[in-house]
């Protein structure tokens, strides 16, 4: 699947839709989720564009994954819910169609704040 550029992250990304920030650097974005499914429910995405992960770790250079990988764990510290100074949370994210991925532009989710539950219906 092509990246397409009207993909709500994407307007969130050029400042056309406001987000609840809480983490940005170089290379990543972090917000809370508009719909949050948990007590804590936080997005971490690239900046560069990136359909999922698939797509971002064939495309992505070894300084965007990284980055990426670590701004879970700094989001994580920033909410509470890292493991050494809370109680743990949940990163996952979705792919394509069996995934149930709902918006086109790679996203982890970060669960946490409670127990978030079984890990698949
Ligand atoms: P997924 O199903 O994995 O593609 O998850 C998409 C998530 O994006 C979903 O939990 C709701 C969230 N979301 C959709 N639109 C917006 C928005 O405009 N702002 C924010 N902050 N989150 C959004």
């Amino acid at each position: 699947m092509s990246y397409d550029k009207n993909n709500i992250f994407a307007k969130i990304l050029r400042k056309e839709i406001s987000c609840k920030k809480i983490f940005e650097n170089e290379h990543v974005l972090s917000f809370h989720d508009v719909n949050p499914q948990k007590k804590i429910h936080a997005l971490v995405i690239p900046k560069g564009e990136y359909v999922d992960l698939d797509d971002f770790n064939q495309r992505a250079s070894d300084h965007e994954i990284v980055a990426l990988s670590k701004a879970i764990t700094e989001v994580a510290k920033i909410l509470g819910i890292s493991v050494d100074i809370g109680k743990g949370y949940r990163a996952l994210t979705n792919l394509s169609e069996h995934g149930g991925q709902e918006v086109s532009h790679l996203h982890f989710h970060l669960f946490g704040g409670e127990k978030v539950g079984k890990m698949v219906e």
